[in-house]
């Protein structure tokens, strides 16, 4: 008898496919596969399926977008004290959403979050943290150390403990505007190691001066996903060294955004250029840039999917950042 290819099939990882789409949450839930769906900001449904996170950013597209990671296989969710999770195929999407009135502020929460979401992965096979999304409001209030982005990037740290002693995964830190004072935060878990892509235009956060804060931010430039089909890219910004440039310039931060992402693109093995299969997000710090940035990207990357979000850079100079997923 002749093997089949289904009999010889390779146990070869893919990663997650993310898009974004237009429909109701709760068919898309029913595809077989889907590992996640987020909906933007105060017009989202709330649901109580583990699957479906709320996103506390107002999106400036309409009708409202949704995204959607999915896997090529069933998914399992549930949940665990204020813990959400799914997973299937060797993947995880976990998320917590946290008030900082009940847990102490910025530090606190964001100690609690990092905790919580540690003693967790340590009960599951997908213990690997590719990627990180973190959503807190009034990111840039307070002076100096004691501004609140600085206060989390602290509690992250205390809580991460020595989980990511062999590097940090790669990460988005931005500032919402929802009344409530929620920290989100949630990541893309592996069974299996990633591979971290730093940028050489910019030093590394982990090692950035003391001026950005006590505590530097715990993050990787980028994530090679297991598997290697797929660059998780890190919320980037117009930062060359440890320095943001082009101060109250939105397009020239946004070509020098542009080019560290190329340069993400290149250190990390990759063809220039995204595409169609590269969805990405813009934060826009003053919703009246939106239209600008949506221009500019619709310009310099043709028939790339963007997702506009309102959210505010965690320093205060930054207009702007990206970030998103770049397919083999
Ligand atoms: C920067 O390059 C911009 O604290 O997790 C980007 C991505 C930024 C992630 C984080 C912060 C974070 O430093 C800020």
């Amino acid at each position: 008898m002749v093997l089949g290819c289904e009999n010889v099939r390779l146990a070869e990882r893919r990663a997650p496919q993310v898009s974004y789409r237009h429909g109701a949450p709760e068919s898309v839930l029913k595809e077989p596969g889907t590992l996640a769906v987020f909906g933007f900001g105060t017009g989202a449904v709330l649901s109580d399926d583990p699957r479906w996170l709320r996103v506390d950013l107002e999106s400036f597209d309409a009708p409202a977008t949704l995204e959607l990671w999915q896997v090529d296989g069933p998914v399992t969710h549930g949940r665990v004290g204020d813990l959400q999770w799914s997973a299937g195929e060797g993947w995880l999407f976990a998320a917590m959403t946290l008030n900082e009135e009940v847990h102490g502020g910025p530090g606190n929460t964001a100690a609690s979050v990092y905790a919580q979401l540690r003693e967790f992965l340590a009960t599951r096979h997908e213990r690997y943290v590719q990627r990180i999304w973190n959503y807190l409001g009034d990111i840039n209030r307070g002076e100096g150390d004691i501004e609140r982005y600085k206060q989390f990037c602290e509690g992250r740290a205390e809580g991460m403990g020595n989980f990511f002693a062999d590097g940090f995964p790669a990460a988005t830190a931005i500032g919402h505007h929802a009344s409530e004072p929620r920290l989100q935060v949630y990541v893309l878990a592996c069974d299996e190691p990633g591979v971290r892509v730093e940028n050489p235009r910019q030093v590394s956060a982990w090692r950035y001066p003391r001026q950005y804060g006590r505590t530097p931010p715990s993050f990787a430039r980028a994530m090679a996903l297991p598997g290697q089909d797929a660059l998780a890219i890190s919320g980037t910004a117009a930062v060359v060294g440890h320095a943001s440039t082009h101060e109250d310039d939105l397009l020239a931060q946004l070509d020098e955004t542009l080019v560290n992402l190329e340069a993400l693109l290149a250190n990390a093995g990759m063809a220039a250029g995204f595409d169609t299969q590269s969805p990405l997000k813009a934060y826009v710090r003053h919703p009246t840039d939106a239209p600008i940035v949506r221009d500019f990207m619709q310009r310099r990357l043709p028939g790339v999917p963007v997702l506009l979000l309102h959210g505010d850079i965690c320093r205060q100079e930054l207009l702007v950042e990206i970030d998103g997923w770049r397919y083999a």
